[in-house]
């Protein structure tokens, strides 16, 4: 709990965390990481993507390893918990059995990925679809707010973009992926539960929405004769709310709105905004889209405003593997836990990784189902016991 209070301190905002992809406060978050994984022993290095990397060997040097971990970037005036939790629980299961001279036939690699939340530039999990071999070159262009492009914040962070091959593991070097991450929801508290087992991952569809009015004087064009981006975004932000609640397992969401020129007395010329549309259920969430998009179009159209519509980034739905899901079951049962199984709402690493091996999630309860918010905490029994279950799921893991 020391390490997650110490690692909140590395934010890019004071008074708050933000610790966005490749930022300063990025890079002493890791190297602190870092320092803590070389005195438990571990090889440490940080790949160029970022990504930190602890191993521990095996029994049999160059082994494939059991990766253990979760994302250390966070949202704009995050908790504390998203992601940090997974590293952290990694690595004091690791600690521990360096500490009893544990080794396994398998070596246990603790990564840090530094891009899950994806606010910094329009795209995410940047870093784990790297790992997994998925890396798009195409983002390496794609900029932040300020116009820094990807390649050159990496450069900036001290990676060399030409080394991004090397980045990906091969099927032989990796077992499977355990990440262990606070449940972001309600069910686990609800159902008085420490913890839970994620069965599969929602997946998400990130659009962003241009609308082009004409900027002018708020004294002096009369209403009818506006053509006001911001009162036409209101009018579609409203639309995708209507149409998320009319439908079952879709969730909808406006996390980011920029009006332009943004004076008070001038009538919005541009408005961008993003929409975040997720479900189990993939070709639900595309028509779910589609209705969206066309119901834009329209309130465009009658307000005769220009619209631009781009899809951002898109994840499909993941299930976690049987058997891990199975293995961490059986690991919550053996330390007296009764055992639930639910779907994560939001988004993970695990979703990218699940494309090299098979991937599990523990979900540790978290107070009020809050996240995404500087109220997000855990109880130190719970951190406790998702370490425990860790443990006892390595001690019991047989590689396939
Ligand atoms: O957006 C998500 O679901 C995750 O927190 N990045
Ligand atoms: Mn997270
Ligand atoms: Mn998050």
């Amino acid at each position: 709990m020391e390490r997650l209070d110490a690692l909140a301190r590395h934010s890019d905002e004071p008074g708050k965390l933000t610790r966005l992809y490749l930022s300063a406060a990025h890079k002493t978050a890791a190297e602190e990481l870092a320092g803590w994984m070389r005195e438990a022993g571990l090889t440490v290095s940080i790949d160029a993507l970022g990504t930190v990397v602890g191993r521990y060997e095996s029994a049999i040097p160059g082994a494939p390893a059991l990766l253990f971990g979760s994302h250390i970037d966070t949202v704009r005036d995050a908790g504390r918990y998203d992601g940090a939790l997974g590293v952290i629980a990694g690595l004091v299961a690791v600690e521990e059995l360096a500490k009893r001279h544990e080794k396994f036939p398998f070596a246990i690699e603790v990564v840090a990925f530094g891009d899950e939340e994806g606010v910094r530039f329009p795209t995410t999990l940047t870093s784990s679809r790297a790992l997994a071999g998925n890396f798009d070159p195409a983002v390496l262009d794609a900029c932040d707010a300020e116009g820094v492009s990807l390649r050159k914040a990496l450069i900036a962070f001290g990676c060399d973009p030409a080394a991004i091959a090397s980045v990906a593991k091969s099927r032989e070097q990796v077992l499977a992926y355990v990440e262990v991450h606070i449940e972001q929801g309600p069910v686990l508290e609800s159902s008085n539960l420490p913890v839970g087992v994620v069965t599969a991952i929602n997946g998400v569809r990130r659009l962003t929405v241009a609308v082009t009015g004409e900027a002018g004087h708020a004294g002096t064009v009369p209403m009818r004769l506006r053509r006001d981006a911001l009162a036409a975004a209101a009018e579609m932000v409203l639309a995708v709310e209507r149409i998320a609640n009319s439908l079952s397992n879709i969730m909808a969401t406006i996390g980011r709105m920029e009006v332009f020129p943004c004076a008070v007395n001038v009538i919005p010329g541009s408005v961008q905004f993003t929409i975040d549309v997720r479900s189990p259920d993939d070709m639900h969430r595309d028509a779910a889209t589609e209705e969206i998009t066309r119901s834009i179009r329209k309130i465009a159209a009658d307000r005769r405003v220009e619209l631009s519509i781009s899809t951002t980034h898109e994840a499909p739905a993941t299930a976690c593997s049987p058997v891990m899901i199975d293995a961490l079951s059986r690991a919550i049962k053996n330390l007296g836990y009764a055992t639930r199984l639910l779907p994560s709402g939001a988004g993970h690493d695990a979703m990218a990784i699940a494309k090299l091996c098979p991937v599990g999630m523990l979900f540790v309860r978290c107070a009020g189902g809050i996240s995404h918010n500087p109220k997000e905490a855990i109880s130190l029994q719970d951190a406790d016991i998702c370490v425990r279950i860790l443990l006892e799921f390595l001690c019991n893991f047989k590689p396939a």
